[in-house]
């Protein structure tokens, strides 16, 4: 705000735009008299849906904003007697006993802190967590040397907002090789390596301002793909800024080993979530905003948006043939509706009508179906997979679309026929019956079996490897958004409340077991099996380009006249070096070997007033570069409570003042 502004009162601000919103959506609900009438279809191939099946708009941006109203809102919450609100009672126990392992691993993705959580399954025990696109100065991730490297060349940012984390896979079941995962904010995909539980790479795609749906190409994550969510110029460099007509929405695809951004393809609205078929072909993204506005009034004044169905190979095909554009090195393909490739009998990208502003789409175990799930429309379309490569029709590709509630966001999978989409309105999760949603007619509640409450306005709900090609059942997360009065109150900001279900193998009722409050803000979680998963215990050092260092090697090294390599070992409860000495203004580079082969001994190495503490695990080498400014004596101590001796475990930088 310029100095000449007089700020103006909040409150009249936000009365403002509620009086232009209310207005707007009024349209929104009925753009005519005709509309009112419940019997006119939306005259939409694939849509047979009356007006009134639709959210009223009004309704749906008051509910969707607000979350005090649930129960007052709820059609579905039927309080049948499957419905549970308290964990007290629940017959199912989730204890994992003392020194028993959990059965599953589960990958949270955290949110805008930007770091991903393990917690154990059934337990909900918090395992460890994974710094990606955040600091973190337990393990030292953005303070040592490489790591520090990691983040500045894939951004530079201090923060990213990861929502879906995905494993990798090979014959459509995880092989435990890598987890990826989005940054929102940034338009990054970072990779993990679950040998080490580890950060290894983090790309900053080109052209895209954001990264919202993110997961690997099924069967053998050939690609890691990502939604480009925020409209922008292309390039974005300040060119047409003021022009959102010719604004774009990316769709990209990385390569899972180089990292590598092999291509973008550009498409009308903005892209939402995504999720692939089985079979490599296909990868499906919600969209909203076909309008292509920039505000919430024109985002949500069409009844319809469009699905976009990714034929993989054909976008291959157009890249080889040399039909992109190159913008920042990147090839870019025209996906969008009027583009030359979507002409032909071979469409890059078909756009399929569904109920306004969607929100997720997940693919069913067997790859038959892609769920999309209505946010405003209290619906699930479901599209067929199969018919979608010959239909021309877009209205051949709806196999169902049953009606489960208010506020659907995100669909999960038992593997035994049944879906279970949350309902972020009705606070409620709702199991259906799949195939009985193909068999009913559209907008019937029939296939619906039960309804569990849940605690409060759910986003993702996950069951167990529901993404694989051959879920297991049992247990179910409900990732809530609001806690409310679940916990004791901790201050405004309440944590978010995971809750587990327990479904069995779809026979049996959903029954909530547990609560569990998680920090934001986390999206969505990944379930593996914990014989898929095979964590090293102890670094090997041939995985490491560092060079190893024995006790032998600890010493001061002068590397030039103004700069040192300071080598030392760490051990059980000492440094290789009780005291090293430099110059004031020297450029120190501290290079530090855990010379110990026992599992979960960790060594220390803070420094203070220097800005500097990380980790070095058993076999690993880590290195700090830094500017020793100050003249005087740093203790240097292990944070890490290794032995009876740690408090002892110290070494003492002398740096002496430069002479005059
Ligand atoms: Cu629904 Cu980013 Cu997957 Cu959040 S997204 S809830
Ligand atoms: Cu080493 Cu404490």
């Amino acid at each position: 705000m310029s100095k000449n502004e007089t700020p103006r009162d909040p409150n009249e601000v936000l009365d403002e735009y509620e009086e232009t919103l209310d207005s707007v959506l009024a349209e929104v609900e009925s753009p005519d008299e005709a509309a009112e009438d419940d019997d006119i279809s939306l005259g939409l191939p694939g849509l047979s849906l009356g007006r009134r099946d639709f959210m009223k708009a009004g309704v749906a941006a008051g509910a969707m904003g607000s979350v005090a109203g649930c129960s007052a809102l709820t059609g579905g919450g039927d309080g049948s007697a499957a419905n549970q609100t308290t964990e007290s009672g629940s017959s199912v126990s989730h204890t994992v006993e003392p020194g028993e392992h959990d059965e599953y691993y589960g990958f949270w993705s955290g949110g805008h802190s930007g770091e991903l959580r393990v917690i154990g399954i059934p337990s909900m025990r918090e395992l460890t967590r994974i710094p990606v696109f955040n600091t973190d100065c337990a393990t030292g991730y953005g303070f040592t040397d490489d790591t520090k490297e990691l983040l500045e060349e894939g951004g530079g940012y201090s923060w990213g907002d990861n929502h879906h984390p995905n494993l990798s896979e090979t014959d459509g079941d995880y092989d435990g090789e890598y987890l990826y995962v989005n940054d929102k904010a940034n338009g990054r995909i970072a990779r993990v390596n679950l040998t080490y539980f580890e950060t290894d790479a983090i790309t900053d795609v080109p052209n895209m301002q954001a990264i919202h749906g993110c997961c690997v190409l099924s069967p053998d994550t050939k690609y890691v793909l990502g939604n480009g969510e925020f409209r922008a110029p292309l390039p974005n460099d300040g060119t047409d800024a003021k022009n959102p007509d010719n604004y774009t929405s990316l769709f990209v695809a990385v390569d899972p080993e180089s990292m590598e951004t092999q291509w973008q393809v550009k498409v009308d609205g903005n892209l939402d979530i995504v999720d692939t078929g089985k079979e490599g072909r296909w990868a499906i993204s919600s969209a909203y905003n076909s309008e292509e506005a920039t505000d919430i009034q024109g985002m949500t004044r069409d009844d319809r948006d469009n699905v976009k169905a990714f034929d993989i190979p054909a976008i291959e095909q157009a890249v080889e043939n040399g039909n992109y554009e190159e913008v920042n090195g990147v090839p870019v393909v025209d996906g969008t509706q009027e583009s030359s490739l979507n002409q032909g009998d071979r469409p890059i990208v078909k756009y399929i009508p569904t109920p306004k502003s969607p929100h997720c789409v997940e693919v069913g175990p067997n790859g038959d179906y892609a769920f999309v799930a209505g946010k405003l429309s209290p619906t699930v379309t479901m599209i067929d997979l199969d018919a979608l490569a010959d239909s021309s029709d877009p209205e051949d590709v709806v196999a169902g679309r049953p009606r489960v509630g208010l506020g659907p966001l995100h669909t999960t999978f038992d593997g035994n026929g049944h879906a279970y989409t949350s309902l972020f309105i009705d606070s409620q999760a709702v199991k259906w019956d799949i195939e009985a949603a193909v068999e009913a007619d559209e907008g019937s509640e029939d296939p619906i079996i039960e309804k569990q409450d849940v605690h409060y306005n759910p986003g993702h709900i996950q069951a167990l490897e529901a993404m694989t090609t051959d879920p297991d059942g049992e247990w179910l997360v409900s990732l809530n958004k609001l806690s409310k009065d679940r916990f004791l109150p901790v201050g405004p900001i309440m944590p978010d409340n995971d809750q587990l279900i327990h479904i069995g193998q779809g026979e049996e009722s959903m029954e909530l077991v547990a609560d569990h409050p998680a920090y934001p803000e986390p999206h969505d979680c990944v379930f593996a099996h914990k014989d898929k998963i095979d964590a090293k215990k102890v670094y090997d050092k041939s995985d490491y380009e560092e060079t190893y260092i024995t006790e032998e090697d600890s010493g001061v090294e002068r590397t030039g006249d103004n700069s040192v390599h300071v080598k030392m070992t760490t051990k059980r409860s000492e440094y290789g070096l009780p005291d090293f000495t430099v110059q004031e203004g020297d450029e120190v580079r501290l290079s530090t070997t855990n010379i110990e082969g026992v599992q979960d001994i960790i060594h220390g190495v803070a420094i203070p007033e220097h800005d500097i503490n990380y980790a070095v695990a058993p076999q690993d080498t880590r290195e700090v570069t830094f500017t020793a400014d100050d003249p005087g004596v740093y203790w240097i101590y292990c944070t890490y409570f290794c032995s009876a001796l740690h408090l002892e475990m110290r070494s003492r930088m002398i740096v002496e003042p430069a002479e005059e």
